[in-house]
């Protein structure tokens, strides 16, 4: 405060030197709070996004239902020789198309104030394009959901595309193998902001690129089935962000001036540790490895471009193989000039980390030899009811400081974080010690590191359809009895857990003033200040 003076009587060294004083004093006052008031509102009252995910296909059933049309997985869990664990399919799930709203009493219950879950494309263009038609019911549905949230005061978070491809799409041109699909995708894209972006304000294009390109046009394990790891994974990734791109642009032009709403994409991946600690190479890999998952898909998203290790190992492999150029495609400037910064936030699926080595591999095997990696898990790490998923609750932590760090500091919303079971206990202690370890780790990264972490989601609300490992694997907090047609939901100890944690959260959290009104009140006191000011240096006062 002395010091403060002292500038004040320095600035007001002048014959009058009192009355400047007092105007300088005045003024600063004033000037304060006017900063204060002018302040963005998000640095005062925007609230944690606490909340659990779901996605269509592995809940809502109802697969040939109100003109919906056939997806992928629809196909896919059909077809002969594909390898659904229990030959089950989702043709019926959780029955979630029916059950919605006692789905979102089950959040209120839960005391989440938002909520994820995806768009089924087929259900809402059942030949995937406008052009097949738009089928009214398939969208109604969506609008009821969203209205249901709204009306019990959960945010709804909306994906687009968590891997539902419509059939159609598929059987005409390979789906994500040609550029054909762009256009389709902005289409649909575009039909869901403009019937939804009134209420639905935070958006996903893609859920977890990497996994529908690997595991399903790589490997083979998802749908569509195609094995190609050496080309198809490269243009199936290079298609998926021109669309991204494309729909964000979209956004940004057409819909986020009046509709106020966020775009972003939701990335997976590993947080990578060397293997052996003390190997400079083992270490490079560990950074060259997350470089292949995440930043496959976020270098272009917040950068314009492929990771650098990814060009240059992938191109000397094309050219050693005797290709005429590198298996990764190019952008085109105008490409790279539209995906650089098409992204309002980073959307995290955060499950599990791995170990590293470095190991030349072959130049010619595609996806995984492209790394010249071998990866491996630590023995030592708990295990779950899924084999990739080894419980390592730093690993959240670390993977959000690396890419707070690569990515400048951007908001960050864990859009999936969770764990598995094989039985579906309601009795999950192991699942309460998962969150509260690996929330723990986050509130870390956010608080202590000063990661801009926004929002988090726990995967899943409720037990469903897990992809390829059909009903085997059980990750929600909430059981459903597939073994009654009725699918009857039971809050596992897990859920309570969350909800009386969440619950605890959100009462330390600032007040959720409206930051408009705060705004007004300060401004409106910088005035008044600012008048009495001028009142007061202008009166003849005896100091
Ligand atoms: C997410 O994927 C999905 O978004 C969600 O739909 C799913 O239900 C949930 O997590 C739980 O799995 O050993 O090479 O076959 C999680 C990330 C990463 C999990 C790849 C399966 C298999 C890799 N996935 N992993 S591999």
């Amino acid at each position: 405060m002395r010091q403060f003076l002292n500038i004040v009587n320095l600035l007001s060294a002048a014959p009058n030197s009192k009355m400047a004083s007092r105007m300088t004093f005045v003024a600063a006052i004033a000037v304060t709070l006017m900063l204060i008031s002018s302040a963005p509102a998000q640095c005062t009252a925007e609230e944690f996004l606490w909340g659990t995910a779901t996605s269509a296909y592995q809940i809502e059933g109802a697969w040939d239902v109100d003109g919906k049309g056939m997806s992928i997985w629809d196909e896919f869990v059909r077809r002969n020789g594909t390898t659904i664990k229990d030959n089950s399919t989702a043709d019926i799930a959780c029955r979630s198309y029916e059950k919605y709203k006692e789905d979102v009493q089950l959040l209120k219950q839960l005391g989440v104030n938002s909520y994820r879950f995806s768009i089924s494309w087929p259900r809402v263009l059942p030949n995937g394009t406008l052009a097949g038609g738009i089928n009214e019911k398939g969208i109604q549905y969506y609008v009821n959901l969203v209205d249901e949230l709204l009306a019990n005061g959960i945010q709804p978070l909306a994906t687009l595309y968590h891997w539902d491809l419509p059939l159609t799409l598929q059987n005409e041109f390979q789906g994500w193998e040609s550029e054909q699909i762009i256009p389709h995708f902005v289409d649909y894209a575009k039909l869901m902001f403009e019937r939804l972006g009134d209420k639905v304000k935070w958006w996903l294009t893609f859920n977890e690129p990497w996994v529908f390109t690997v595991l399903g046009y790589g490997l083979g394990a998802h749908a569509p089935g195609t094995k190609d790891l050496v080309n198809t994974v490269y243009i199936v990734s290079h298609n998926l962000l021109r669309a991204h791109a494309k729909a964000y642009r979209l956004y940004e032009k057409d819909f986020k001036p009046r509709q106020q709403g966020k775009v972003g994409i939701t990335l997976n991946g590993a947080y990578v540790l060397p293997k052996n600690t003390s190997s400079e190479l083992d270490k490079k890999a560990a950074q060259r490895s997350m470089e292949f998952s995440f930043s496959w898909y976020s270098d272009p998203v917040y950068f314009g471009d492929y990771p650098e290790e990814m060009k240059t190992r992938i191109g000397n492999k094309s050219a050693a193989a005797g290709l005429p150029k590198s298996r990764l495609p190019e952008f085109t400037a105008e490409e790279k000039a539209e995906l650089k910064g098409s992204s309002d936030f980073f959307g995290l699926n955060y499950y599990t980390s791995s170990l590293a080595e470095h190991k030349i591999l072959s130049n010619d095997g595609g996806y995984y030899d492209d790394q010249d990696i071998v990866s491996t898990m630590d023995p030592s790490w708990p295990g779950s009811g899924s084999p990739w998923l080894k419980v390592t609750p730093f690993g959240i932590r670390e993977g959000i400081k690396w890419l707070s760090a690569r990515y400048d500091n951007p908001p960050l919303v864990v859009t999936e974080n969770g764990v598995s079971d094989n039985d579906g206990t309601t009795s999950d202690q192991h699942r309460i010690d998962f969150y509260r370890e690996y929330i723990g780790n986050v509130t870390q990264a956010k608080n202590e590191f000063k990661c801009n972490v926004v929002g988090y989601f726990a995967w899943s609300l409720m037990d469903n359809f897990e992809w390829a490992e059909g009903y085997t694997e059980y990750f929600g907090i909430v059981a459903v009895d597939f073994n009654d047609p009725e699918r009857p939901r039971t809050l596992k100890d897990s859920a309570k857990w969350y909800r009386d944690f969440i619950a605890a959260e959100m009462t330390t959290q600032a007040p959720a003033t409206t930051p408009k009104a705060g705004s007004i009140v300060t401004a409106a006191l910088g005035v008044l200040t600012m008048a009495f000011g001028l009142a007061l240096s202008l009166a003849k006062l005896p100091f």
